[in-house]
């Protein structure tokens, strides 16, 4: 079994109607345990300067004071403290894997929206390039083949990847949808656009053959942007993926035997509970 990582004060903020609401982390946290998961606390803790071996100086400063603006991702009090517990989530999962163990970060806000120097969708800082950052910073020369499944473009981890050394960044998400790019691949941004509609078996198919090609780039590690906002309930998007979906995902990415790990990105279903439960029992 791997290591999960998470912290119940990352449901400690949230705005009524939001979508992107505690219940996420407090029941999948539940869930997981009882289905013989044992979340931890991070022991490393975000420092600013984890923050900026992407994000400009600009955005860590509005995060800390709450400029900020965007409809979506609003500035609730403490934010920051928070959006670094949820980065320190996906260092220390950054960290195990690296380390030999398959990991996976239960934490909010998510992160696949945040840019160099924008908050967007629900995201302040971008928790999964960031944790490859520092894995490569730490091991130069890291391949890394980042895999995003959540329902919308990365378009924050693309910004922040694109024409990175040793790194291949791989998006299959709805078109059109928010936020509205990710039609084409550019460079070592591979990206894959899906029709409203879409089906578990439909999303396999097309994902099994690229991630072929992103396996024949001959990566050290796979970084993984966990949304679970494709499946058939979600309240914001149109695919229809099912429980066996995701459990299909985690294992096809387990199959490789490469070091590997996941943070939660979006899923907004009264199910998420059980589809994280459903990853993980394939992804590790
Ligand atoms: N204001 C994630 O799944 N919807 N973010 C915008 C028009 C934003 C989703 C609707 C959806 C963001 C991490
Ligand atoms: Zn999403």
């Amino acid at each position: 079994m791997g290591r999960v990582y998470s912290d119940l004060k990352t449901a400690e903020y949230g705005a009524s109607g939001h979508p992107e609401a505690p219940f996420r982390v407090l029941r999948t946290f539940e869930r997981l345990k009882a289905a013989g998961h044992a979340p931890e606390r991070p022991k490393v803790k975000a420092a600013d300067a984890d923050v900026l071996l992407l994000h400009g100086a600009k955005h860590l400063a509005s995060i800390k004071n709450g400029s900020f603006e965007d409809a979506d991702t609003p500035a609730h009090r403490g934010m920051d403290e928070i959006a670094l517990i949820s980065l320190s989530g996906a260092l220390a999962a950054a960290d195990a894997a690296l380390a030999g163990e398959p990991s996976f970060s239960l934490m909010r806000p998510p992160g696949h929206h945040a840019g160099k120097d924008k908050v967007s969708g629900f995201c302040y800082l971008n928790n999964l390039a960031l944790g490859v950052a520092r894995l490569q910073k730490a091991k130069p020369g890291l391949k890394v083949a980042i895999v995003d499944f959540d329902v919308h473009h990365g378009d924050g981890t693309q910004e922040l990847v694109l024409g990175r050394e040793n790194t291949t960044f791989l998006s299959l998400h709805q078109y059109p949808l928010f936020p509205g790019t990710g039609l084409d691949t550019r460079a070592n941004c591979w990206n894959i656009p899906l029709e409203v509609g879409l089906d578990g078996d439909g999303w396999l198919q097309t994902f099994e053959p690229v991630f072929g090609l992103l396996l024949d780039t001959k990566p050290d590690l796979l970084a993984v942007s966990a949304g679970f906002d494709a499946y058939k309930e979600d309240p914001i998007a149109g695919l229809k993926l099912d429980r066996a979906t995701f459990k299909r995902i985690g294992a096809m990415l387990a199959q490789t035997k490469l070091p590997r790990f996941a943070a939660l990105e979006g899923g907004y279903s009264e199910d998420l509970p059980l589809l994280v439960e459903d990853f993980l029992e394939g992804f590790f």
